[in-house]
């Protein structure tokens, strides 16, 4: 049974004027010496491309899919059977190689957290056979640690220990699974992991327990072999008023002080690095410069809107930029980009969903290419290593080498008469050459 029987496997057709269609994205062309798709390491991720129904705090579901319940109702099993069916056949008409869930994407929450454990084992049974034909391979698996009631005041910084112990049962499992569905990567979104007041919260209690949580899941991923990299998804807010994983820094910080920078790395996403009030491209340069990049959610979010929108992208030059440090700092190793991204409402045809991940595809890759260029060209790259230069002259290596006081320096300035005179940083013309490859 097809799912979206109207839709042909998406291809690359530059000059087509048809709009379901990669224009940008040619999965085998060649850039610094990987194909695109090499780069790229796509993905497709459950939630909100097969799990959310188009509503909103406002109102119901705006979506008929076979797979959800509102069409025609049917067991749960059933339902999370045909909507893994239908994502695969998604995945292969787009030709992502990769996709990314949520342990209760993919099946529903029992009775009981054995019950849970049993139905997602039984789940993933199918999602695995998928996997085989199709030649799709898992981004990375998370635990949904902020739907359910019992995390309404937090996982791992629930004021009440049991909360701690059921949340490092899911994660517990949920890793287990991911290992065993050869994931690249494991995420941690602390959705709860926050407060609404310091009112009722002990932040420092809270921090310390978040930083055993994290210990804990590194010592088991130690445990069962899993070789995938551990990534923390940065977030400043909601559905918290403030959230511990604020941002890059705020969670390289944390990291340091708990002594898990080595066992971690960050999943960063555009719209939340909006939101935290960066560029999507100081995100990056953030991690890239500390070490721990590790993979994207890729999406976007309204100027107007102070939310997490997750629309799918459309800025390449937005893309190009970030490209431009991802490149820099080596590329993509175990992540990738996952559209974690969603339609609008009234977006109700199943076909929206290809238009979406096309869009988003090629926007990517044409940040890409154009990110490429730039390196390639190098002028870029020039001015930025010349601005620097007198770091490499005995003044700049001896003050970074610790062997300059600040006595020294005042000397230094004071003997030779100095007056340091400014040179321009260009910022216009690097903005011009930009433009001419995006
Ligand atoms: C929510 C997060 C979430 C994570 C996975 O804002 O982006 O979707 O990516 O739990
Ligand atoms: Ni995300
Ligand atoms: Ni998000």
């Amino acid at each position: 049974m097809s799912f979206f029987p109207d839709v042909e496997p998406i291809r690359y057709a530059p000059e087509s004027e048809d709009l379901l269609v990669f224009r940008h994205y040619d999965a085998e062309r060649v850039v610094l010496g990987k194909t695109l798709r090499e780069h790229a390491r796509f993905a497709v991720c459950f939630w909100h491309t097969f799990c959310w129904p188009g509503s909103d705090v406002f109102g119901a579901g705006t979506f008929e899919r076979a797979w959800l319940s509102g069409a025609g109702g049917g067991d749960a099993v059933k339902l999370a059977e045909k909507k893994i069916d239908a994502a695969f056949e998604l995945f292969a008409k787009l030709g992502v190689p990769f996709f990314c869930f949520h342990d209760r994407d993919v099946a529903p929450e029992g009775d009981t957290l054995r019950e849970s454990h049993a139905l997602l084992d039984r789940l993933l049974a199918r999602v695995e056979s998928h996997m085989d034909r199709h030649d799709v391979r898992l981004l990375w698996g998370t635990a949904n640690l902020f739907g359910h009631p019992r995390y309404a005041a937090g996982a791992a910084t629930n004021p009440d220990p049991e909360v701690f112990a059921y949340a490092a049962a899911q994660v517990k499992h949920c890793l287990e699974a991911t290992h065993r569905l050869g994931g690249a990567n494991y995420v941690l979104w602390g959705g709860r992991e926050g407060y609404d007041t310091l009112l009722n919260t002990d932040l420092a209690r809270e921090a310390d327990q978040l930083g055993r949580f994290l210990a804990l899941v590194a010592e088991h991923k130690h445990r069962i072999g899993f070789r995938g990299t551990l990534l923390i998804e940065p977030k400043p807010f909601e559905p918290t008023k403030h959230q511990y994983d604020f941002d890059a820094a705020a969670v390289f910080a944390f990291l340091q002080k708990y002594d898990l920078a080595r066992e971690y790395k960050l999943n960063l996403e555009v719209n939340h690095a909006t939101l935290a009030g960066h560029d999507f491209q100081h995100e990056v340069a953030y991690a890239v410069a500390n070490g721990i990049f590790g993979s994207v959610d890729a999406n976007r979010g309204d100027p107007r809107l102070g939310w997490d929108t997750d629309q799918f992208p459309n800025d390449p030059r937005e893309w190009a930029l970030a490209w431009l440090e991802i490149l820099r700092g080596g590329g993509m190793h175990s992540g990738g980009f996952n559209f974690d991204a969603k339609l609008r409402r009234p977006s109700v045809d199943a076909v929206d969903l290809f238009h979406a991940h096309v869009g988003g595809m090629d926007t990517i890759a044409r940040g890409l290419v154009a990110a490429a260029a730039i390196l390639e060209d190098g002028r870029l790259e020039r001015f930025r290593a010349e601005r620097y230069l007198g770091w490499d002259q005995p003044l700049g290596r001896d003050i970074l080498a610790g062997r300059q006081s600040l006595e020294d320096l005042a000397g230094h300035v004071l003997a030779n008469d100095l007056e340091p005179q400014p040179d321009s940083g260009r910022q216009e013309m690097l903005e011009n050459l930009v433009a001419r490859f995006v």
